[in-house]
């Protein structure tokens, strides 16, 4: 049992990473044909080719900074991870992050780390940025929070994003991100129902979204939004491949926001659980990667996260190695996998 949680924990740190160098040349480019990325990945895995790594991006190198934040700090220190963001920006701006989240670097360099949450708390005249950058970097919350409670590993994950983001769409986000890591994590292989997954996901977001006596509404936002889009989720499944990429689109989204991409990774992945028409993928986690990619639009943090939820589901045994050699950073992320695995569950449980 233990090694098929070890396989699991690495599964998860290595979709993410997979999902992003693999989505990250697709992103924001006019949307891949099934049969372009099956003649991708089908080169990409030959033995003869000999390309260069193909590069992390930004949800990779803040992923990595949450990773090493609560191994060292053995538990959630905001100071700590703010730091680590803010010195691995300065240290490679050149990673593709968003366009606003680097004013939150700036300002919470400047103000030495005075008050880690405020710089975030005044972005976009003071509402937040719902990006999915909180979403994307969540993994490893999961991972090291998975003996906890949901309550406790929903806060974590809430607070981590609070970083950089202020928005309740982009901190709950995250919050979703990390409950479909959580929740694959402790599905047992053989026994993955849609509809439990979904509603499971949906009971544990109503109790996130129910407004809190510290938040506001604003102008055009619900209070479930979520778990809305978690129902719409459902009837999709439910309608398997009769369900174009537009609808996916128009009904879940594919851009960089958090509420527009969370949904449409949980959905890569359980539609990917099952074949899909002319998607050639030798295991069902590849499938996820695969489809996440041809949906287009934020396709490296998409394939992302749907990666470290498929990842989490079906251990790192389904993610082929021919792949995984391509990745920038692998090494790192198996390391930190073992070492998140080592922590949660053994010599220093999460408080
Ligand atoms: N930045 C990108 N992709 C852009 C294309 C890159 C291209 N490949 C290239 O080569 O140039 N990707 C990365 O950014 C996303 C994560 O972003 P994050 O960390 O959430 O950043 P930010 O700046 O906070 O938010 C992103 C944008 O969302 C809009 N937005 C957010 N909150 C808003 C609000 N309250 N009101 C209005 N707009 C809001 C803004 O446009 C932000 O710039 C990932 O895709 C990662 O891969
Ligand atoms: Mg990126
Ligand atoms: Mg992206």
């Amino acid at each position: 049992a233990v090694e098929v949680l070890v396989g699991r924990f690495r599964g998860s740190m290595v979709g993410a990473l997979m999902g992003d160098c693999m989505g990250a040349p697709f992103e924001a480019e006019p949307r891949a044909a099934r049969s372009v990325l099956n003649s991708y990945f089908k080169r990409l895995s030959s033995p003869d080719i000999k390309v260069p790594y193909k590069a992390y991006t930004d949800d990779t190198a803040m992923t990595r900074c949450v990773a090493l934040s609560l191994i060292q700090e053995k538990g959630y220190n905001a100071e700590d991870m703010a730091k680590r963001f803010v010195k691995e920006f300065y240290a490679e701006p050149r990673r593709g992050y968003g366009s606003n989240v680097v004013d939150v670097f700036a300002a919470l360099r400047i103000s030495k780390f005075e008050d880690v949450y405020s710089p975030a708390s005044r972005q976009f005249g003071g509402s937040g940025s719902y990006g999915n950058g909180g979403a994307m970097r969540v993994a490893p919350v999961a991972l090291f929070y998975h003996p906890a409670s949901d309550q406790k590993v929903a806060s974590v994950a809430k607070d981590m994003a609070l970083i950089t983001h202020g928005n309740r769409l982009g901190y709950n986000g995250a919050v979703l991100q990390c409950l479909a890591i959580r929740e694959a994590l402790r599905t047992p292989t053989n026994q993955l129902d849609v509809v439990k997954f979904i509603q499971s996901l949906k009971e544990m977001m109503k109790k996130v979204e129910t407004l809190g006596e510290d938040e506001i509404l604003e102008k055009g936002q619900i209070e479930f939004e979520y778990t809305g889009r978690l129902s719409r989720l459902a009837s999709l499944m439910e309608r398997g491949d009769q369900v174009s990429i537009d609808v996916v689109e128009e009904e879940l989204g594919n851009d960089i926001s958090a509420h527009r991409s969370v949904p449409t990774a949980i959905y890569s992945f359980l539609r990917a659980s099952n074949s899909i028409p002319n998607i050639e993928a030798e295991t069902a986690f590849m499938r996820t990667i695969h489809y996440a990619i041809s949906l287009g639009g934020d396709t490296d943090t998409i394939a992302s996260m749907a990666g470290s939820i498929a990842g989490a589901f079906y251990g790192i045994a389904e993610i082929p190695e021919s792949l995984q050699r391509h990745c920038e950073g692998l090494a790192e992320a198996i390391q930190q996998a073992d070492q998140l695995h080592s922590l949660a569950t053994n010599t220093h449980p999460p408080p």
